[in-house]
C-alpha cells in the first residue's frame, strides 16, 4: 500500500501514563452488578399517582372531538388531562430545541402516529392504562405525507397548518463550503480526459437508538414550597431545567430535576417530551406526585428518531485516484415537528464534515429539512449531531469510486487521507481538525486483519464461486472516520442560547476525600470512574477516594450534559482544570507546612515537594488536613480546599479510526455473516482502556444493527413498522464478531490532558466499514451500491439487480 513505507508516518507510543489512568473496574458496576441500580421506575414517592397516554392510532387526521367523560368516571381515576386543558394554561405546545414547537397534547390535528393526545392520572399504572380505552375521540382523516421526496410537491398535504401562513412542509435550507470553488473543479473534472465524476444516491435510513430503559419522568411539585422536583430521564438535566423554568415562569431554584441511573441514552434521552411535561401538569393539578413511564412501543414510535437523511454525492476524482472535491445534496425526514438537538447555528448538525479525513480542495453541501407525518428527532443515536450520516456518505462514495475506478479502495484512501504533517488541518468547509495521523492508524488496522491474505482469499471464493461451486462470498469493507466532537466552544456553540460551556466543582475534605460535581450525565459511559481517575491523576490521589456527584441540579454545577461525546472533552477537562487549581492551593498551604516559598515547590510523584529534597513533601491528604486545620496560612488565604471552574473548549476534539469489517455472504439467500471486525481507533489519551473498549464495542454492535437488521419504516398510511422489537431488531451476541481491537494515540493538543470523546466512535465508523464489506462480497454481482439495512431479503435482491429501495 502507498504511504506505508513514507518515513513521515511516526508510529505514536501511548504517553506515559499518568498515575489514575488505566484499566480499573468501574465504580458503578458495584450497584449494577447487584442489581441495585435506581432508576426513574425505582423511585417511588408516598401517595404517588401514574399517568398514561393516549396516542393517536393514525398519522394525519383533524381532531373532531375528545370526550373523556367516561374516563373521569372511572373510580380510580383522577383527572384527564387534553390539550383544551393545557391550552387554557398556554402549554398545550412548548420549544423544542431547534426554535420551533411541539404539540404537548393534540389540539387542532394528530400529526403522526403515536402522537400524544391525553394523559390520564389514576392511582395505579394499570387503571389509568385501562381509563385510555374509555376516551373517545373521533377523528376526520387527512391524507398523511411519508414520502420526503414528494413532501414539498405542489399541492402536497401540509404538515405544519398550526404556523400562521405555512403553505409548504418547508423547514430549512442549509449549507456549507465553497458552491463557486466546488463546482469549479466538477466542471473541469468533467471536461478533463483524466478525470471522471461519481454519482451516487445513499440513504440513511431512520433508526431508533431504543434505549433499554424507555423514557419517563416523576413530578412532584410541593405545594407548601412551591418547588418542583423532577426525576427524569434526560442526558442534560442543567438545560431541561433552565427549558422547564423558561416556560412555566420559575426560578430554576425552585425547580430541582434529577436524572438517578440511566439505563442507556444514546441520544434518545436529550430531548424534553411532552410524557414529561404532562407529569409536571398532572402533579399541579392533582397536588400529588405523578410517575409517568412510557413502554417500548411509545418509545419506538414517539420519541427521537434518528438518521433519515436522504443523500445524493458526487465527486470529482481523477482516474488514477486523486479526489479532489465532493458536492453533496441531502434532503433531511425531520418528522413533524423540528425537534432535533443541535448547537443552534447547525441544523443539519456536524454534517459538515462531510469531507471526512481526505484532503480535497473544495466542498460544498446544501440540506434541505422537512416535515412530514412521523415521529420528530433527528439527532440520536451516537451520531455526533450527523457525523454519522456525513461519515457513512462519504466512506460509501469512496468506495464507489474505487468501484467505478477498479481500484483497491484501501489504496484510494491511503492515496488520499491526511498526513500527520498537514494538523491542524482546515478542511474545505472550515472545520480545524486538531491531530491525527490517519495513513498510520489505517495501516495498523489493515496488519491486523491481515488485508493481503483477506483479498487473496476472497480471489479463491471468487473463482470457485465463477466455477458453480456452492460458496459463501468472502466481503472486506473499510471505513476511515473523522469525528468532531466535544461541543463546543460558546462564541460559535449554543443550543436554546445556552453557551455549551461546562463547570466542575471539586472539594476535598479534611479527611483527604474529595467529592467532585459536574454538569455531564452517565447513561452507562462509566462517568463516576473516568472522571475519579482524572482527579486522581492530577492530585495523586486514590480514585476510590473520590466521588463524582452528577445528575442532580441541586447538587451540580451547570452545564449542558451528556451528548454528542462531549463528556471527555468538555466536562473532562473541566474536570482537570478544576483539579489543577486545587492543586495550585494545595501548594501555598503544603508551603506554610513546609515553612518554604511555594516557588521552591515542585508537584512530583503525587505530592507537593521541596526542589531538591524528597524526603520534604505533602500529600494532597495531609495537605487537606492543614488546610482546615489552625495552621497560619498566608495573607489573603482562606484555607480549606476546593475550587470552581467553567471550561469554555477552544475547539472540538477530532478522534479518528480504521475499520475493517470482514463478512461472508450467501448470494443465494442474502444471509451476511460479520466474521470478523477490526477497529482501531485512536481517542488520544484513554483514561480507562477497559472502557473505551467498552464503549467501541457497543459501538460496533450498534453498527451491525444499523447495517444490517435496523430500520424504522412507515407503510403508505404513515403506520409505524417498527413500533416493537419484533419488527425493530437489536443485534444480539449471535450476530457480532469477537471484536479485534487495536488503537493509535495522537493527543488532542488543545485538551488538558489530551483526551477526544470516543463514546460515538464506533457507531459512526462502522455502518459503512460493514455495507461496505456487504457490497465488495456482491462484486461478482456487478453490484455498486445497496441502501441498509441490508437484510437477507434486501442483499439477494441486490444481486438479482433489483435494489430494494426503502
Ligand atoms: N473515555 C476515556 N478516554 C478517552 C475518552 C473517553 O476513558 N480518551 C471514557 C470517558 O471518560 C467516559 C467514556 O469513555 O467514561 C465515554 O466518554 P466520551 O467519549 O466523553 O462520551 P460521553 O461520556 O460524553 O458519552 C456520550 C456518548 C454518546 S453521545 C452516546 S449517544 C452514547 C455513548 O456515549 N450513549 C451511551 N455511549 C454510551 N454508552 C452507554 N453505556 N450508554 C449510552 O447511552
Ligand atoms: Cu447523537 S446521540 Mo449522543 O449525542 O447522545
Amino acid at each position: 500500500i502507498a504511504g506505508v513505507q513514507d518515513p513521515s508516518v511516526q508510529i505514536h507510543a501511548a504517553p506515559e501514563t499518568p498515575q489514575g489512568y488505566g484499566s480499573m473496574k468501574r465504580k458503578e458496576d458495584a450497584r449494577f452488578v447487584r442489581g441495585r441500580g435506581h432508576y426513574v421506575d425505582d423511585i417511588v414517592l408516598p401517595g404517588m399517582l401514574h399517568g398514561a397516554v393516549l396516542r393517536s392510532p393514525l398519522a394525519h387526521a383533524r381532531i373532531v372531538s375528545i370526550d373523556t367523560s367516561a374516563a373521569e368516571a372511572h373510580p380510580k381515576v383522577h383527572a384527564v388531562i387534553t390539550g383544551e386543558t393545557l391550552a387554557g394554561l398556554g402549554l398545550a405546545w412548548m420549544p423544542t430545541l431547534s426554535y420551533d414547537t411541539q404539540a404537548v397534547l393534540a389540539t387542532d390535528k394528530v400529526r403522526f402516529q403515536g402522537q400524544e393526545v391525553a394523559f390520564v392520572v389514576a392511582d395505579d399504572k394499570y387503571s389509568a392504562r385501562d381509563a385510555l380505552a374509555l376516551i373517545d375521540v373521533e377523528y376526520e382523516p387527512l391524507t398523511p405525507v411519508i414520502d420526503a421526496k414528494t413532501a414539498l410537491d405542489r399541492g402536497s398535504p401540509v404538515v405544519r397548518d398550526d404556523k400562521e401562513g405555512k403553505t409548504d412542509n418547508h423547514i430549512f435550507d442549509w449549507e456549507s463550503g465553497d458552491s463557486a470553488a466546488t463546482d469549479k473543479v466538477f466542471a473541469e473534472a468533467e471536461a478533463a480526459e483524466d478525470q471522471v465524476v461519481v454519482t451516487a444516491d445513499v440513504l440513511y435510513p431512520r433508526v431508533h437508538p431504543a434505549p433499554l430503559e424507555t423514557c419517563g419522568a416523576l413530578a412532584d411539585m410541593d405545594p407548601v414550597t412551591g418547588k418542583l422536583t423532577l426525576w427524569t430521564t434526560t442526558q442534560a438535566p442543567h438545560a431541561h431545567r433552565t427549558l422547564y423554568a423558561m416556560v412555566a415562569g420559575l426560578p430554576e431554584h425552585k425547580i430541582r430535576v434529577v436524572s438517578p441511573d440511566i439505563g442507556g441514552g444514546f441520544g434518545n434521552k436529550v430531548g424534553i417530551y411532552p410524557g414529561y411535561v404532562c407529569a409536571i401538569v398532572a402533579s399541579i393539578v392533582t397536588g400529588k406526585p405523578v410517575k409517568w413511564m412510557e413502554d417500548r412501543s411509545e418509545n419506538l414510535m414517539s420519541t427521537s428518531f434518528a438518521r433519515d437523511y436522504h443523500m445524493r454525492g458526487e465527486v470529482a476524482v481523477t482516474k488514477d485516484g486523486r479526489i479532489r472535491a465532493v458536492r453533496v445534496d441531502v434532503l433531511a425526514d425531520h418528522g413533524a415537528f423540528n425537534a432535533t438537538a443541535q448547537p443552534t447555528k447547525f441544523p443539519a448538525g456536524f454534517f459538515g464534515v462531510f469531507t471526512g479525513s481526505y484532503d480535497l480542495e473544495a466542498a460544498h453541501c446544501a440540506v434541505t429539512g422537512v416535515y412530514t407525518n412521523k415521529a420528530s428527532g433527528g439527532v440520536a443515536y451516537a451520531c455526533s449531531f450527523r457525523i454519522t450520516e456525513a461519515v457513512y456518505l462519504i466512506e460509501r462514495l469512496v468506495d464507489i469510486v474505487a468501484h467505478d475506478l477498479e481500484m483497491d479502495p484501501a489504496e484510494l484512501r491511503m492515496k488520499n487521507l491526511l498526513h500527520a504533517d498537514q494538523f491542524p488541518y482546515q478542511s474545505a468547509t472550515g472545520w480545524v481538525y486538531d491531530s491525527g495521523d490517519y495513513p498510520h492508524t489505517l495501516q495498523v488496522a489493515l496488519d491486523k486483519a491481515g488485508y493481503q491474505e483477506l483479498r487473496a482469499e476472497q480471489a479463491e471464493r471468487r473463482r470457485r464461486h465463477e466455477a458453480g461451486e456452492r460458496v459463501d462470498l468472502l466481503g472486506i469493507g473499510l471505513s476511515f472516520f473523522t469525528e468532531a466532537v466535544g461541543a463546543g466552544p460558546r462564541r460559535e456553540m449554543d443550543i436554546l442560547g445556552l453557551g455549551m460551556a461546562d463547570g466542575a466543582d471539586l472539594r476535598v475534605h479534611p479527611t483527604g476525600k474529595a467529592v467532585l460535581g459536574i454538569s455531564a450525565q452517565t447513561q452507562g459511559q462509566g462517568h463516576e470512574t473516568t472522571f475519579a481517575q482524572i482527579v486522581a491523576a492530577e492530585l495523586g490521589m486514590s480514585p476510590d477516594d473520590i466521588e463524582v456527584v452528577h445528575g442532580d441540579t441541586d447538587l451540580t454545577p451547570f452545564g449542558l450534559g451528556t451528548y454528542g461525546s462531549r463528556s471527555t472533552p468538555v466536562s473532562g477537562a473541566a474536570t482537570a482544570m478544576v483539579a489543577r487549581k486545587v492543586r495550585e492551593r494545595a501548594r501555598i498551604v503544603a508551603a506554610a507546612m513546609l515553612e518554604v516559598s511555594a516557588d521552591d515547590l515542585e508537584w512530583n510523584d503525587g505530592r507537593w515537594q521541596v526542589a531538591g529534597d524528597p524526603e520534604a513533601s505533602k500529600t494532597i491528604a495531609e495537605i487537606a488536613l492543614a488546610a482546615h486545620s489552625s495552621l497560619e496560612l498566608p495573607e489573603g488565604v482562606e484555607g480549606h480546599l476546593d475550587a470552581s471552574c467553567v471550561y469554555n473548549p477552544p475547539n472540538l476534539t477530532y478522534p479518528c479510526g480504521a475499520y475493517v469489517a470482514v463478512v461472508d455472504v450467501d448470494p443465494r439467500t442474502g444471509t451476511v455473516n460479520v466474521r470478523r471486525f477490526i477497529a482501531v481507533d485512536d481517542c488520544g489519551v484513554r483514561i480507562n482502556p477497559m472502557i473505551v473498549e467498552g464503549q467501541v464495542h457497543g459501538g460496533l454492535a450498534d453498527g451491525v444493527g444499523m447495517a444490517l437488521m435496523q430500520g424504522i419504516a412507515f407503510d403508505l398510511d404513515g403506520n409505524c413498522l417498527g413500533g416493537s422489537m419484533m419488527d425493530y431488531l437489536l443485534p444480539t451476541s449471535l450476530e457480532c464478531p469477537s471484536w479485534e481491537l487495536g488503537e493509535t494515540v495522537t493527543p488532542s493538543p488543545h485538551h488538558p490532558i489530551g483526551a477526544k470523546g470516543i463514546g460515538e466512535s464506533a457507531t459512526v465508523g462502522s455502518p459503512p466499514a460493514i455495507v461496505n464489506a456487504v457490497v465488495d462480497a456482491l462484486g461478482p454481482y456487478g453490484v455498486r451500491h445497496a441502501d441498509m439495512p441490508l437484510t437477507p431479503a434486501a442483499v439477494w435482491s441486490a444481486a438479482q439487480g433489483r435494489p430494494l429501495r426503502t
